[in-house]
């Protein structure tokens, strides 16, 4: 496996067929638009309301390795290391409410990139302890509607803050948009990542464009 750059998580696309209306073809089309404008990472998350069988699921998690491949970017799949190693995918991310970390590693560690979910000092605290995690997701920072059981928004200080805590690279999460794109930045994070920013938009070309554009700026 290769040393982990953290320059991947500066445009980092997370999505599912939920995310655009339970189409899958469009879904396809939608993340390959993304791909090809920039996006440095890519999550797979089939999640709340999806509607894919556990078959639909690795046939479009296959799709979705090819693609990646296609356009050299870094494949990660949410919550389902199994499911990432059969489809030869580059990593995993492992929320607090999924599997537990420990057992990821088990599984995966040496094998996939692995990224964890962490919205506390506490859970900061022990991703420090575990040189197998390769990055840490920290969020919602803003109110979102793109997740089911969602915390509370952290808000912009207490992401500065948890930043400065971990000692792996983050990746802020939740409810970011063009309005706030350049203050979570200000927040020294690595990048972002984004569902509805990108997937809800109506020009995903101009989007992810203007999210690369953003680190050129300072
Ligand atoms: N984890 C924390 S917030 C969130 C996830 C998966 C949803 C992010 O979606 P959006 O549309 O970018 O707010
Ligand atoms: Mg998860």
């Amino acid at each position: 496996m290769m040393k982990f750059n953290p320059k991947i998580l500066r445009v980092y696309l997370v999505g599912g067929t939920q995310d655009v209306d339970n189409d899958p073809e469009r879904f396809l089309h939608d993340v390959e638009i993304a791909l090809q404008a920039g996006v440095t990472a890519f999550q797979y998350r089939e999640k709340d309301g999806s509607q894919l069988n556990r078959a639909a699921t690795l046939k479009m998690a296959s799709l979705l390795r090819e693609l990646t491949h296609q356009y050299h970017v870094p494949y990660f799949i949410d919550d389902d290391e199994e499911l990432a190693l059969q489809v030869g995918a580059d990593g995993v991310h492992v929320g607090q409410k999924d599997q537990r970390i420990e057992t990821v590693i088990q599984r995966a560690g040496g094998q996939l990139m692995i990224g964890y979910s962490c919205n506390t000092t506490d859970e900061i605290a022990k991703a420090n302890q575990l040189p197998e995690v390769d990055y840490v997701g920290v969020g919602p920072v803003f109110p979102t509607s793109s997740k089911a059981d969602a915390d509370p928004a952290l808000g912009l200080s207490e992401l500065t803050r948890l930043n400065t805590v971990s000692h792996h690279p983050v990746v802020a999460i939740g409810g970011i948009s063009h309005a706030n794109l350049a203050a979570t930045l200000k927040a020294g994070v690595a990048g972002v990542a984004v569902i509805s920013m990108i997937l809800g938009s109506s020009d995903i070309t101009g989007t992810v464009k203007k999210m690369c554009a953003a680190y050129e700026k300072n």
